[in-house]
């Protein structure tokens, strides 16, 4: 098979593991250290996971290995989105497995959470998992979005594990498959498989963090690559001075990945989606901010600029999600039929207008035609509007053009606008993990199998104090309910996983907004370039301005 150098060169990296699981395998012992209780919710969670809840946290140290020798059959499971360095958990996992114990095996269930109830499963073995070595994708086995939620399911995973002899299963997800690894390391305990679960903590979005989480794999190389994307349209942007970029960056709701991409390139402007809700801003006052750093910067003769787009924006906005919610009514059961039946859009715009109360006709009615027609035509298999599929990067152009319009007749504006369109979210997904991304994931799996060796359940494999050179990383566990509380989902009350939106008063957000004025004006890009995998650690070594911001850095 034809491999490019990097990718050659890739594999042979050796990832950096903390410290403390660098001596062999016989010399990590475990300390324990306080119960811990959730988050929130505390009796409620506690009725919930009788046999997991309240746990303690760990880490581990170099002494004796003290965990019982026996033999481990592990599955892994990859779930979600594709998120840099998630060969690296299960080659992690599989070097630690093998170190500990040559005859224990991994199996690897194919396609996401589905896999394992389908009993569908490769082993792996060296001449396989060394295809994969530090390299992006989630190839190795496949990934999926099945849910794995209901008591039907568990039972069906419990039968392929007994059939296995699998003693424990890795999830490796965001924080629904987190939440579900929980879930099923209770009903395991409570129904006395002897299956251990342990989960990672992966996605691109960043919003899979907390006090024990400093951050989810893959956000470091994800957003590097949409950074060093940014930066070269910026450069073009300064060079041709012709064209204002509007660039959506993925992020299914939170705007961490937008938010990073701006500490690192000084766009002139960037959305943070939770800034819009909490000062409950309409469509039309995002088009006026965003419309008043074009006039300002055309006052200055700059007729051009960038701006950042977080992909969930639009549903932060009130008025827009207030529409969505009437789209849906309006189109619920027999409905749908009635206006699929109608032949010409200046019909169904009719219906619409029929339809709709006349707050969320007015919104509809300011948006364009491409966006209305998508949110009518767009549906998810459920009839509702998808809301992910909006292209709101050409949303906020065509407004910010309307007005720019009205600004000209009054006289206000005199510049020109050339709008240009980007979406990065792919691009980033699947590159080669940065060396941050390669080391942190490869020290997950291996620190998940530590937690199986152990005999810990229902555990979150956690590395901690990532801002430091991974030598002085911190490597643990964590009881996943310490991370629960109650929320409304779907009309029931469920424990999960708090998703983390970016904080107004954290410190990433409070540097941005500090800055953000002067970056609307004036030309102030940096360029970052792309990712590099050798030399000096302050190029290639140092993980995002998010987590150096955080840690006050
Ligand atoms: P996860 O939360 O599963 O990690 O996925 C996140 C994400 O990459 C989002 O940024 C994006 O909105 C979504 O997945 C896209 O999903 P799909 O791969 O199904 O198109």
């Amino acid at each position: 098979m034809l491999i490019s150098p990097l990718q050659r060169d890739r594999l042979q990296y050796k990832p950096k593991l903390p410290g403390m699981l660098r001596h062999g395998i016989s010399e990590i012992s475990v300390k324990e250290g306080a119960e811990t209780q959730s988050v929130a919710d505390q009796e409620k969670i506690k009725a919930l996971f009788p046999n997991t809840y309240g746990k303690k946290e760990i880490v581990f140290e170099k002494g004796q290995n003290t965990s019982a020798a026996k033999k481990q059959v592990v599955g892994v499971i990859l779930s979600g989105g594709q998120a840099p360095g998630g060969h690296n958990v299960v080659c992690g996992l599989y070097d630690a497995l093998k170190a500990t114990y040559k005859e224990n095996v991994l199996y690897g269930f194919k396609g996401g959470p589905s896999g394992l109830l389908e009993d569908d499963y490769l082993i792996f073995d060296d001449e396989y998992i060394d295809q994969f070595r530090n390299t992006g994708g989630f190839d190795i086995i496949g990934s999926g979005r099945t849910k794995l939620e209901t008591e039907e399911q568990f039972a069906v995973a419990a039968e392929v594990c007994k059939k296995h002899g699998i003693t424990a299963i890795v999830i490796i997800g965001g924080d629904d498959s987190n939440t579900n690894a929980a879930v099923l390391a209770e009903f395991f305990a409570a129904h006395d498989t002897g299956v251990q679960v342990i989960g990672c903590p992966k996605t691109i979005d960043g919003d899979l963090k907390n006090e024990d989480i400093e951050c989810s794999f893959g956000f470091d190389t994800a957003t590097k690559t949409y950074s060093e994307l940014i930066g070269n349209i910026e450069r073009d942007a300064n060079s041709a001075k012709k064209y204002w970029h509007f660039i959506k960056v993925m992020g299914r709701s939170a705007s961490h990945v937008a938010l990073e991409c701006a500490l690192e390139t000084q766009p002139n402007i960037c959305l943070v989606s939770e800034e819009v809700a909490a000062k409950k801003m309409s469509l039309s006052q995002i088009a006026d901010y965003i419309a008043d750093s074009v006039e300002k910067r055309a006052a200055a003769g700059m007729n051009f600029g960038v701006a950042i787009i977080p992909e969930g924006v639009v549903e932060f906005v009130p008025e827009f999600s207030a529409l969505i919610k009437e789209i849906n009514e309006l189109l619920a059961g027999a409905k749908a039929e009635e206006f699929n039946a109608l032949s010409s859009w200046k019909d169904k715009y009719t219906f619409i207008e029929n339809g709709l109360s006349k707050e969320a006709m007015a919104v509809f009615a300011i948006l364009p035609e491409t966006i209305q027609q998508q949110l009518f035509l767009e549906r998810d298999p459920h009839g509702n509007v998808q809301v992910s599929l909006i292209e709101s990067e050409k949303l906020f152009s065509a407004m910010v053009k309307a007005k720019l319009d009205e600004r000209k007749k009054n006289g206000t504006y005199k510049g020109k606008f050339s709008p240009l369109h980007h979406f990065f979210g792919y691009e980033g997904r699947c590159a080669f993990p940065s060396n941050f991304d390669a080391d942190y994931c490869y020290s997950l799996g291996y620190n998940a199998f530590m937690l199986i060796q152990y005999g810990y359940n229902g555990y979150l494999s956690k590395i901690s104090n990532l801002s430091k050179p991974a030598e002085e990383w911190v490597a643990g566990g964590m009881p996943i309910t310490k991370m629960m509380n109650m929320e409304r989902r779907h009309g029931e009350d469920k424990p999960v996983i708090r998703k983390a939106l970016v904080e107004l008063d954290g410190k990433p957000f409070r540097y941005f907004a500090e800055h953000r004025d002067q970056w609307a004006v004036e030309t102030a890009y940096t360029y970052p370039g792309a990712i590099q995998y050798y030399g000096p650690d302050e190029v290639c070594n140092l993980t995002t301005r998010t987590l150096a911001l955080e840690k006050g850095l």
